[in-house]
C-alpha cells in the first residue's frame, strides 16, 4: 500500500483525531519501558523517551546505566528513571537483564536499543530478554546490531507477543550480512522476506520507509524529508512507535502510523520553521 491518510483510515482502521475519553487516567494510555543510552549516547534515550510521551502514552520509565542516570537528573522530568548496575563507565552490564525483566512486568511495551552501545556478552543479555519479556518489543539500533552478531538468532524461539524492528539500511545490511547497496536495491523484497521469516514487523527506514508485516502486507511511506537525515531521528521513531503500541494499537497499526506521523512531523518542522538544512531530531518531537 502506498501510505496515504485514506489507507490509515480504511485499511488500518485508525483515526488519529479520536478525542480522549474524559473519564480516563494515565494508566489508560499505557506504560513504556525504554532500555537505552550510554554515557556517550544518553541523548538517544532522552529523545526516545520524550517521543513516547508525545505519542500519547501515559507513562515512560527509562532504565539506564547508573552513571548515565546520575547525569540525566532533571533533564526530562516527565520520565521516570531507573538506574541499573553498570560497568562503572556508563555502559550496560549483562547483570542488568534480571532488573529489566522485572521492570517489564507491568509495562505494555519495551523499546530496546537507541544509544545502547555494545558490551561484553550482550548477545546472551539480549537472548535472555527475548526469552523472558512478555510484552510487545520494539528493537532498534544497537539491539539490532547485537542480533546481527548473534550466531543463532535464526534458532531463537518465536515470540507470541508482537516484535517490531526498525533498521536503517546499514543495520538491515548487517542483519542480512549483505551490502547497503544490496538492501537499497531490493528494499521491498528484503523487508517482506525478513518479516515473514521471523514473524515480526519490519520497518526498513530511509527515504520512503518500507513497513512489512508477517501476513505479507507492505506499506511504503511518503512523508519525511532529507532534513531528517540527522543524528537522533531514528531514536525519535523508536519512541514514537513504542508510545503508540502502548495505547493498544496493533503492531501493524503502530508501525505504520508511527512512521507516517514521524515523517509528517519532520515535514512540518522543515516547512514551518527550520528548513531541511537546519532541522534537528528534537524539532521532529516538537511537531508531533
Ligand atoms: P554510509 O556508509 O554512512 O552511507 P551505524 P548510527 C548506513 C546512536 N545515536 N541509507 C551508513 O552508510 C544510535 O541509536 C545516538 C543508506 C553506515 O554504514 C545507535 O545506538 C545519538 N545507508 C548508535 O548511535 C544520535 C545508511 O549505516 C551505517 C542509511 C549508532 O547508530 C545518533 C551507519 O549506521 C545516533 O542515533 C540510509 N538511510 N542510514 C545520540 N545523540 O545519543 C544509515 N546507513 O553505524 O549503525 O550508526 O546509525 O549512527
Ligand atoms: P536513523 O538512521 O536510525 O537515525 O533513522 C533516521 C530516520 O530519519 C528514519 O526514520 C528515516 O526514515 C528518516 N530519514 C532519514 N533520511 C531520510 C530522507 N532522506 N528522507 C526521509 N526520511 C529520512
Ligand atoms: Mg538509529
Amino acid at each position: 500500500f502506498s501510505l496515504q491518510p485514506s489507507v490509515l483510515e480504511k485499511k488500518l482502521n485508525v483515526n488519529v483525531n479520536l478525542p480522549r475519553e474524559s473519564n480516563t487516567h494515565k494508566g489508560t494510555y499505557g506504560h513504556v519501558l525504554v532500555v537505552a543510552g550510554t554515557l556517550q549516547m544518553s541523548g538517544a534515550g532522552l529523545l526516545c523517551s520524550k517521543t513516547a510521551l508525545r505519542a500519547g502514552c501515559g507513562l515512560v520509565t527509562w532504565t539506564l546505566p547508573r552513571m548515565v542516570a546520575n547525569q540525566m537528573l532533571g533533564k526530562l522530568p516527565e520520565v521516570m528513571l531507573v538506574p541499573v548496575e553498570d560497568k562503572n563507565n556508563g555502559e550496560w552490564n549483562v547483570h542488568s537483564a534480571e532488573d529489566i525483566i522485572q521492570l517489564s512486568e507491568n509495562k505494555q511495551v519495551l523499546v530496546i536499543g537507541p544509544g545502547l552501545g555494545r558490551f561484553e556478552d550482550d548477545e546472551m543479555w539480549l537472548h535472555k530478554l527475548w526469552e523472558r519479556i512478555e510484552c510487545p518489543i520494539v528493537l532498534d539500533a544497537d539491539a539490532l546490531n547485537i542480533l546481527s552478531d548473534a550466531e543463532h538468532f535464526d534458532k531463537w524461539s518465536g515470540k507470541d507477543t508482537p516484535v517490531i524492528i526498525t533498521p536503517h539500511p546499514g543495520e538491515m545490511a548487517r542483519l542480512l550480512k549483505c551490502t547497503v547497496k544490496e538492501v537499497q536495491e531490493n528494499r521491498i523484497q528484503i523487508a517482506r522476506e525478513y518479516a515473514m521469516k521471523h514473524k515480526i514487523v519490519v520497518v526498513l527506514k530511509g527515504a520512503h520507509t518500507v513497513i512489512a508485516t508477517a501476513n505479507e502486507n507492505v506499506y511504503i511511506n511518503h512523508t519525511g524529508n532529507a532534513g531528517m537525515a540527522t543524528g537522533g531521528s531514528g531514536d525519535v521513531l523508536a519512541g514514537m512507535i513504542g508510545g503508540l503500541l502502548a495505547q493498544n494499537y496493533t503492531a501493524e497499526q503502530a508501525a505504520v502510523l508511527g512512521v507516517y506521523l514521524h515523517g509528517l512531523a519532520g515535514d512540518r518542522a522543515a516547512a514551518k520553521r527550520y528548513s531541511q538544512h537546519s532541522l534537528i531530531a528534537g524539532d521532529i518531537i516538537d511537531e508531533i
